[in-house]
């Protein structure tokens, strides 16, 4: 499979700086990106502390990855009547890779990190059913943030291998929300990548926007070192010190730059429901480049305006809202930057026409040829 790595697309994204297009706030990802350089004696001595394992070869993937493409979007609601809505969800434990060369065993709803993102209307019905294959290894079940009663759903939906089940819940809580498997100990379920998101709109649905994006921040825990070739077991010592190999945006290193980067148009309006499964750790989430015009951790008439960087907490999703106003690549990351250095990292490539009352480039140097 053909993945750019990371300093690769730092050093392109460099000459597009050079070329004169323009990336705002460069240096900040770039000296995060360079602490993917680090000597062999700091990376042995930052692996000291919690220890690596020497891996295996690469297991035999069932799918290339579990990566989820952020465009894939269910249709924004239109409708003003409350009505019932079904979902149905599978378990799938894949094997995939999280980075090149290097293999993980996942647990998925719907073979995706994360799962699916679920779409109803504030005061509808929903009928949940849960299936896990016969071939799964170990029982699973589901708990939605969203749910109110005992569980989130997780107490009446556990399902051993072979199983399917089905609950109800009225979504009452307008907003976006975190799901996730919280079969004991939950907290290994969702650091093996069963987590995803669902959105209840308002009656009438959300303002109409022109683009919109689906993206789960995740740590994890792997037995060997970041980059290192092979399979990744998990490690549970890593895991109980909170001190991840990896970050993903969608499931893999590489899913938000060179495998599904975001695409959009100078003008147009975009709204991020970026959600943390964790299991650990928060994100400071920020677009290089742009101000998001309304954040929105829970009802969307309770937005903040104009705000540079939002806390997403693990088991949560909130809602950012941006127009674009120029063209050139803006960089998704944790402003928590070392993390970028991990995998914490998107873009969002936007075409159109240069806009200079907004943000004004110097000429080019005398002699330049353009
Ligand atoms: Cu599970």
């Amino acid at each position: 499979m053909r993945t750019l790595t990371i300093a690769t697309l730092a050093i392109s994204l460099l000459a597009v700086v050079i070329a004169g297009v323009g990336l705002a706030k460069w240096s900040e990802a770039e000296s995060a990106i360079a602490a993917r350089q680090l000597s062999p004696a700091a990376s042995a001595s930052a692996n000291e502390r919690i220890g690596t394992s020497a891996l295996g070869p690469s297991k035999q993937t069932d799918v290339p990855t579990v990566a989820r493409d952020p465009s894939i979007m269910p249709p924004q609601i239109t409708r003003t009547e409350p009505t019932t809505v079904e979902i149905n969800t599978t378990v799938k434990e894949l094997t995939a890779e999280i980075a090149d060369g290097a293999t993980y065993d996942f647990w998925t709803f719907d073979g995706t990190v994360p799962g699916p993102l679920h779409r109803v209307m504030e005061g509808d019905t929903v009928r949940l059913t849960i299936t896990n294959p016969s071939s799964s290894k170990t029982p699973h079940n589901i708990d939605l943030h969203v749910v109110n009663g005992p569980g989130g759903g997780a107490a009446v939906t556990n399902v051993a291998p072979g199983e399917t089940k089905t609950f109800t819940f009225t979504a009452l809580n307008e907003g976006a929300y975190a799901h996730h498997c919280a079969f004991a100990p939950p907290y290994a379920h969702i650091a093996q990548g069963m987590y995803g998101g669902i959105v209840v709109e308002p009656r009438g649905g959300l303002p109409k926007v022109d683009r919109e994006f689906y993206v789960m921040q995740g740590d994890w825990y792997t037995a060997g070192a970041f980059g290192d070739k092979g399979h990744q077991g998990f490690s549970g010592a890593k895991a109980l010190a909170e001190q991840p190999e990896y970050f993903t945006l969608n499931g893999h290193v590489a899913a938000l730059t060179s495998l599904f980067p975001l695409r959009a148009n100078v003008g147009e309006t975009v709204r991020v429901f970026f959600g943390v499964g964790g299991p650990n750790i928060g994100s400071n989430f920020h677009v290089i480049g742009e101000v998001f015009d309304r954040v929105y951790s829970g009802a969307s008439n309770t937005f903040t305006a104009n705000e540079e960087t939002w806390y997403v907490p693990p088991g949560s999703v909130s809602t950012f809202e941006l127009r674009l106003d120029e063209p050139g690549q803006y960089l998704l990351v944790d402003h928590a930057l070392w993390r970028v250095a991990k995998g914490a990292l998107g873009v969002l490539m936007v075409e159109g026409a240069w806009n200079p009352s907004v943000y004004l480039r110097p000429p080019p140097p005398v002699g330049a040829s353009h």
